[in-house]
């Protein structure tokens, strides 16, 4: 079994395996070459030549532990039947939901079809990768996608969404719900294409008051990671509430999840004695020091290699990769995290 794979199913591992959010990117030039030749994000994200080879690049510049599919939370919102588009500079765009009515456009019988070609992509990565490396399937969770659906794409302080949850909480519900059984197929299809490990982002979670955040983040959350684990008891799913703070011992306790990530503001010590010490952890580097390299990001290293220790831990990001990492700091990040100490 692979580092990262053991790991996951609760060995300490010294040095820890290490990937690392959004690593294939805009930061190498490899990725801006390829990027190019596609039309849009979306058809990019739905051509297998293409989406296979981006996430080969990170693994062959820097030998890392997994590597995750190439593709975005918002195919799921398309393949609901909702009209998604990336704009240059801007960012994800979407057609929003205004009332109940427009989610009786949606429907979860197209997800398999439409998102076949990121399930090709996963079958040809898992033949192009060697056995010691995982393979990540991955979807957004579904009160940060409902945000996206709702708002119509990024927001600061999701009001549209977070109103249509307190005004009608049946109707957000269903909407949940919808996200929910859609992303349990689209996953589903992720394993039986060679997905060993699958990843929940919740990148919005960090709004909530706790019982929104249980309602909304946690439960929906644990409810995919359920369904999935009746299928297929193997494959560990990592959830990550982003800026979840105090809330995470919650999350922690609403699934047998296979790893929580942490955000960078995640107090280390207090992680290792608030949340259960079999549970794997994931994270915690941010971003901004990976930009800066040299001793700012061995200093940082250091310090969470020595908070996990002894404890199941995965090294990796708070939050993605920022696209103007010069490559060879992750070079540099690689090594200082696989030095024996
Ligand atoms: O033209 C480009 O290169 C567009 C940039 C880009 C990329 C590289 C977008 C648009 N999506 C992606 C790929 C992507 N998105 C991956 C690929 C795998 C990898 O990690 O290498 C993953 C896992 C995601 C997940 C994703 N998309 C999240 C969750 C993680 C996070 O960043 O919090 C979110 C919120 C999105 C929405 C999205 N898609 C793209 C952007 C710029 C955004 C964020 C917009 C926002 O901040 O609201």
């Amino acid at each position: 079994m692979s580092r990262f794979l053991r790991t996951l199913a609760g060995e300490s591992l010294s040095p820890p395996p290490v990937w690392l959010m959004r690593q294939a990117g805009r930061y190498l030039p490899e990725y801006r070459a390829i990027r190019a030749q596609a039309p849009d994000f979306l058809a990019f994200c739905f051509d297998p030549d293409l989406a296979t080879e981006v996430p080969l690049q990170p693994i062959r510049r820097f030998g890392l532990d997994a590597a995750i599919l190439f593709s975005d939370i918002l195919v799921l919102p398309h393949a609901l039947g909702q009209s998604v588009w990336f704009e240059e500079g801007v960012g994800p765009r979407l057609e929003p939901l205004r009332s109940e009515a427009d989610l009786l456009r949606l429907s979860v019988d197209g997800v398999s079809e439409t998102l076949d070609p990121c399930c090709e992509t996963l079958r040809r990565l898992r033949k192009a990768l060697p056995d010691e490396v995982g393979l990540i399937g991955f979807a957004g969770a579904p009160w940060t996608v409902a945000s996206y659906m709702i708002e119509g794409g990024s927001s600061r302080d999701f009001t549209r969404a977070k109103r249509w949850a307190f005004a009608a909480p049946e109707s957000f519900g269903r909407l949940i719900d919808l996200i929910v059984a859609g992303t349990v197929r689209y996953l589903l299809d992720q394993v039986a294409a060679g997905a060993q490990v699958l990843q929940l982002f919740d990148s919005w979670s960090g709004v909530w008051a706790e019982p929104a955040f249980r309602q909304w983040c946690s439960a929906p959350a644990a409810a995919i990671a359920q369904q999935v684990r009746q299928r297929h008891p193997d494959v560990p799913l990592i959830y990550f509430p982003r800026a979840a703070g105090g809330m995470l011992p919650e999350a922690a306790g609403a699934a047998d999840w296979g790893a929580l990530g942490l955000d960078t503001t995640v107090p280390l010590a207090w992680a290792r004695s608030s949340l259960p010490s079999t549970l794997p952890l994931q994270g915690n580097l941010d971003p901004q020091v990976l930009v800066v390299g040299g001793s700012a990001l061995e200093a940082e290293v250091r310090r969470i290699r020595s908070a996990m220790t002894g404890r199941p831990f995965v090294f990796n990001l708070g939050h993605g990769i920022d696209k103007d990492t010069p490559p060879e700091n992750v070079s540099q990040l690689v090594e200082l995290v696989r030095e024996q100490t």
